[in-house]
């Protein structure tokens, strides 16, 4: 379809430039295959429009309850899925329908649980900040600020006991990192050596307070200096560095060296769909959504010649598709009888301190 066989990354400045009729420069080039344009294409969008189709459907009280859109954060787990390998795990807050679309969760499973439906990907009883999908290793969903992350260490713990060759991706937000458990993960974390990547998602705010209100230090990364944790900051509206940063990170953390990234990003919405957010204004949002992440890769894709206006159509078409087809499962599904509120509640039927 398209004429290179051999397919170069350019960054978002160099496919600006290139825009503008100035010359590429080779020191930019870097090899990456096609597929993987085009899976941080379709993924990035899928999420993008599926959170909005989702905020729609809030507006239609369709989906009630809490929600947290992800809208300008995609290239945080589209550049980390196209990093690690089948096998890794995955855990995060209650920012997470994007994570298992990433991960290639069907989206109607994901649009039944925020319905509240039986057929939803945790039974429709977690809704939209419990979302857990075992098959694609993603250990959910969590609602405590900061309560994933001794779970993922947990996680880490485990492939390392089995001797797999398996790591955990921890995501995190920047509020998190001021509860005690982040620091006693990270401690731990580097006392048993454990396969795992720590990931602030920062987003600039936790609720309506900004990082620069609540932290010393501004530059979140920089507090895993106090446990000789290799860390370091990553421009995440770029969904390559992501790539790139998890890459690296990855091969220390196969090795038994944990790190800790922080993903400079920014959310569009509010911090949940009920948030007008009043404490920041449209000028600092627009300045954001000049760096989107769907936008650049698509501008590098047609730049580079990668894949034509077709291909991208063809993408776009399939996810409007995808959607659709998901809220009709969603509205055509029941909700759960009463009584599956007593199941589930332990997995270990024979759990020794159990009395019926
Ligand atoms: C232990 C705990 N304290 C407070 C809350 C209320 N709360 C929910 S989300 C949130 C902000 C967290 O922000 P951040 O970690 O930056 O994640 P983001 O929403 O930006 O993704 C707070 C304080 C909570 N859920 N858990
Ligand atoms: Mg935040």
């Amino acid at each position: 379809m398209h004429p290179f066989k051999k397919i170069y990354m350019i960054n978002t400045a160099v496919a600006n430039k290139v825009k503008k009729g100035t010359k590429l420069d080779k020191k930019y080039a870097t090899p990456y295959p096609k597929e993987t344009y085009l899976f941080w294409y379709e993924s990035m969008l899928l999420m993008r429009k599926f959170e909005e189709k989702s905020g729609q459907l809030y507006g239609q009280q369709k989906i009630k309850g809490f929600c947290h859109l992800y809208n300008g954060q995609e290239a945080c787990v589209a550049g980390a899925v196209s990093a690690l390998k089948e096998g890794d795990k995955y855990i995060t807050a209650y920012r997470d329908h994007a994570h298992p679309l990433a991960l290639g969760t069907d989206p109607k499973y994901i649009m039944a649980e925020l319905f509240g439906k039986a057929t939803g990907i945790s039974k429709g009883k977690g809704g939209s900040m419990h979302m857990f999908d075992k098959e694609k290793h993603f250990f959910g969903g969590h609602g405590i600020v900061g309560g994933q992350i001794p779970l993922g260490i947990g996680i880490a713990f485990a492939e390392k006991y089995k001797g797999t060759d398996n790591l955990c991706m921890t995501f995190m937000g920047d509020g998190a990192v001021r509860q005690g458990a982040f620091h006693e993960s990270l401690n731990l974390a580097m006392l048993y050596k454990l396969p795992i990547i720590f990931v602030i998602e920062n987003n600039g705010y936790a609720m309506g307070t900004s990082v620069e209100r609540s932290s010393n230090i501004t530059d979140l990364y920089k507090l895993g200096s106090a446990y000789d944790m290799p860390s370091k900051p990553v421009q995440a509206m770029d969904v390559e560095q992501v790539h790139e940063a998890v890459k690296e990170a990855a091969e220390k953390a196969r090795k038994g060296m944990p790190s800790l990234l922080e993903f400079k990003t920014y959310r569009y919405k509010g911090h949940s769909i009920s948030d007008p957010a009043t404490y920041r204004n449209k000028e600092e949002v627009e300045s954001h959504r000049q760096k989107d992440s769907i936008e650049a890769v698509r501008t590098t894709i047609l730049v580079k010649n990668i894949a034509d206006e077709n291909e991208l159509l063809e993408i776009e078409e399939k996810v409007t598709q995808q959607i659709a087809a998901a809220v009709t499962f969603a509205e055509e599904s029941d909700f759960p009888k009463p009584e599956e509120a007593y199941q589930d509640v332990y997995v270990q039927k024979d759990y020794p301190f159990l009395t019926t």
